[in-house]
């Protein structure tokens, strides 16, 4: 019997400890949880999706992409979004499990009102799925975010990345979406099957008001593919292979390569890329129609990778270009945790009728 009690004592002592281990991981990871809170508003802008292209949009803090949100995985975050345009939108966090938090999934008529024109909300989410996620508008959708540009990226790293994913040197995000310029300046229209979609962009531009892509012989980029708009598209970049490592934010169990990929609506793709064959090579969307703006080519969603040791030509397209190295989020997710406004996005403000009327009303 003393053997016996002895023995299950000693088995007590080993859950316990074991127990202790387990809870202080758990406490040690979840303790460095933080809380964050930002603003964002929504304003009436016009940007210039490309040289022949002004175009009115509903954008997040004045810009299209809306800006970065980069967290961690268990932080808490609280958006304050005050609508400054003259209709109403919500946001929808895209990707987000939302657990035991439904009504801030932001479908209006389904889990909240709609936020009105000159009014606030609060989102409060927690970061509970990793990877490439992002956030839109979920009101009048075809063309809030099919034509007016109310996306934006948010990347959640992972308490526990992937060994292939602690290799990556430069994060860069491409958001494919499409434009019609027959609505460019309507609001309240556009989006549906009878309008001409004619303009097609990355990050919201057309080529030539893309930028390039500027690496040296060694990085590892990820590319972090979303599908922003309405329409398909297929990504291709010259000269090298990518490895795509996650759909959707989530790891796959067998990560496979390709050198062309299609990107759907809505959907999210990671694709490692070493750079590894200095040169010159273009990288873009390879549905054929995807490389014209209003019908002529080359235009649409099209960038270059420009290895830093290849010298211009005096020939190349893009020799002069002003140059803007957070054009792919590059350097904002080189920052701390938190929430990042581009300039090289930002629009220029529109009077919208409502601001002219709170302004008379002051
Ligand atoms: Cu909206």
């Amino acid at each position: 019997m003393r053997l016996k009690r002895s023995a299950s004592n000693k088995d007590q002592i080993g859950f316990n400890k074991i127990a202790c281990v387990f809870m202080l991981c758990f406490w040690v990871s979840w303790a460095e949880a933080k809380q964050h809170k930002f603003e964002m508003t929504i304003e009436e802008v016009t940007i210039k999706v490309a040289p022949k292209l002004d175009y009115k949009v509903f954008a997040f803090n004045g810009q299209v992409p809306g800006p970065l949100i980069h967290v961690k995985e268990g932080d808490d975050v609280e958006v304050l979004v005050t609508n400054n345009t003259s209709t109403a939108h919500t946001i929808h966090w895209h990707g987000f499990y939302q657990n035991n938090n439904w009504r801030n999934d932001g479908v209006p008529g389904i889990t909240q009102q709609a936020i009105e024109a000159g009014d606030s909300f609060t989102y409060k989410w927690k970061a509970e799925k990793t990877g490439s996620l992002w956030y839109h508008c979920h009101t009048n959708v075809n063309e809030h975010v099919g034509i007016r540009g109310m996306w934006g990226p948010v990347v959640v790293d992972p308490l526990n990345p992937t060994e292939l994913e602690k290799t990556v040197t430069k994060d860069v995000i491409v958001m494919f979406s499409t434009w019609e310029s027959s609505n460019a300046s309507k609001f309240g229209q556009g989006g549906t099957p009878a309008d001409l979609v004619d303009y097609f962009s990355i990050n919201g531009r057309s080529f030539p008001s893309t930028q390039p892509l500027r690496v040296k012989k060694g990085d590892v980029v990820r590319f972090r593919l979303y599908g922003a708009g309405g329409g398909f598209h297929s990504f291709h970049p010259h000269g090298h292979d990518m490895l795509v490592t996650h759909k959707d934010g989530l790891p796959l169990a067998q990560p496979y390569t390709a050198d062309t990929l299609l990107v759907g609506p809505g959907e999210r793709y990671d694709a490692i890329v070493k750079m590894d064959n200095p040169g010159r090579w273009i990288a873009h969307d390879h549905v054929d129609t995807h490389v014209t703006n209003a019908g002529k080519f080359p235009g649409g969603a099209i960038t270059v990778i420009e290895y830093v040791s290849i010298p211009m030509d005096d020939w190349y397209a893009w020799k002069d270009k002003s140059y803007d190295a957070d054009f792919f989020f590059t350097e904002s997710m080189k920052k701390d945790y938190g929430l990042y406004n581009q300039s090289i996005f930002a629009g220029k403000p529109i009077e919208s009728k409502n601001r002219r009327r709170r302004a008379r009303d002051q």
